[in-house]
């Protein structure tokens, strides 16, 4: 096996050992010197074996086939949809794209029914081409849509749901789905987060109309730039083969207004060389939830999003929830801590996507209460995992957890509000 990652993380883990901070004093935000000496990000890409992936461009640049549904797109289209057992999954150039194609060629049009807690980039598709998107409130539990609040959001304009399965964990899809047949409504799943994931026993990527997934960089599997959409549904797949190629039937004909959403063969050739090392992401991903859920058991007001461990997961997200009366400390000062000890910690997805622009302005959007995300939104931390991250990486960020609330009215005292 050629030069990857993961044994560069493993190379990593067994030359560096940091010296654990133990007084108030040594943390950063207080003049200690940082845990690490480099930012450590949430979102490094995994990146599989390099020889294979450069054996793969020199192919296609012999071949002189860059893009246009060339050999390499055919085969990752081909071996996504046998990995997800689906009929169809059709390659595109990012997961936005993939949305708003998706959407498009599904007939969505009016309202469509969307958690304000996920990337901005799920409510814009919509908005880009006009679509109300009616944000629901979500279940605190889950962080995904809460069917009966969907159905009350539901109107006489209303045309669809978009469920995303935030973290990589599936959304009520049943209660969705029975929800959407009895309004006679079209059901979409953002699970851009859920590449590799299972629910009920099928993959991800089989279940409502279609399902889109997000390739991107900072994702659990990545094409640089990518993204799918996966269906059963053999005619919505034939539409969207046309759309994401300019509504192109021949080489002098089109059928109707497209885009250009095609993947890259370079792109494709990261895809088909990430997929032989899956199983090699997840043991490593897996193997960081773990050490996590170890270093930060026991500590006051903080909690791990739990992964379901009976289904296939990628853990490709460490999600904690910062509960600030039981930890004294905020949140936000926990993620400022963090950033001094260059530990780039995210609050994803705060604020929501109603109380960021154009939405918070909008008059239709105006006195949207979402108590939920509101709640979740305030107290969600992630933190970093892949295979850029070691063992001992996890030992440090615990580390600097642990003296942070173990101090946590000590450092509140200190900190100007
Ligand atoms: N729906 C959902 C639910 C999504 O989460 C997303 C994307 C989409 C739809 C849309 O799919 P795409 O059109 O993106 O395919 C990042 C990603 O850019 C975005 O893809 C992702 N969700 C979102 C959750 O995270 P930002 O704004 O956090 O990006 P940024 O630049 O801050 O990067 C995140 C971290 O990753 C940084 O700390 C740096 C690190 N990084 C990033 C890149 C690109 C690297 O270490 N190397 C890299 O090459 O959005």
């Amino acid at each position: 096996m050629g030069h990857s990652s993961i044994q560069a993380a493993r190379i990593a883990e067994t030359l560096v050992v940091k010296p654990l901070k133990e007084r108030i004093e040594d943390l950063a935000l207080f003049g200690g010197t940082p845990a690490f000496p480099q930012k450590v990000h949430v979102g490094r890409p995994n990146i599989g074996d390099r020889s294979r992936l450069m054996a793969r461009i020199g192919d296609l640049l012999d071949r002189r086939w860059l893009s246009n549904q060339g050999p390499y797109v055919q085969e990752l289209e081909t071996r996504l949809a046998e990995m997800l057992g689906v009929r169809n999954c059709i390659a595109v150039a990012n997961g936005t794209l993939a949305l708003e194609i998706a959407i498009r060629a599904a007939g969505l049009a009016d309202e469509v029914i969307v958690p304000s807690f996920t990337f901005i980039a799920t409510a814009h598709a919509l908005e880009w081409q006009k679509i109300k998107p009616v944000f629901c409130d979500i279940d605190p539990h889950t962080h995904s849509l809460d069917p009966r609040q969907v159905e009350r959001c539901i109107t006489p304009r209303t045309a669809g749901i978009i469920g995303v399965h935030i973290w990589g964990e599936p959304c009520a899809t049943v209660e969705l789905s029975e929800i959407a047949q009895r309004h006679g409504l079209k059901l979409l799943f953002d699970a851009s987060h859920a590449f590799g994931c299972g629910h009920r026993g099928k993959m991800i990527g089989g279940f409502g109309e279609a399902e889109v997934f997000s390739f991107h960089a900072t994702k659990f599997f990545n094409t640089f730039e990518g993204g799918a959409i996966a269906t059963n549904n053999d005619e919505l797949a034939g539409r969207i083969r046309l759309m994401k190629n300019f509504g192109f039937v021949g080489y002098d004909d089109v059928a109707y207004i497209g885009t250009n959403g095609k993947m890259s063969e370079i792109a494709a050739a990261m895809g088909l060389t990430g997929l032989e090392s899956l199983d090699e992401f997840v043991a490593v991903n897996r193997r960081n939830y773990d050490l996590y859920r170890q270093g930060l058991c026991g500590l006051p007001g903080v909690r791990l999003f739990p992964v379901a461990e009976d289904e296939r997961r990628n853990f490709q997200y460490i999600v904690l929830e910062v509960d600030q009366e039981q930890a004294v400390i905020s949140r936000d000062l926990l993620v400022r801590l963090l950033h001094a000890e260059n530990i780039l910690a995210r609050r994803y997805f705060y604020p929501g996507c109603h109380r960021m622009e154009p939405y918070r302005s909008q008059a239709h959007h105006g006195g949207l209460e979402l108590p939920a995300t509101d709640h979740v939104c305030a107290r969600v931390i992630v933190l970093p995992t892949g295979t850029s991250v070691s063992a001992g990486d996890i030992e440090s960020i615990c580390g600097v957890m642990r003296l942070a609330l173990t101090h946590a009215p000590e450092i509140v005292r200190r900190v100007p509000a």
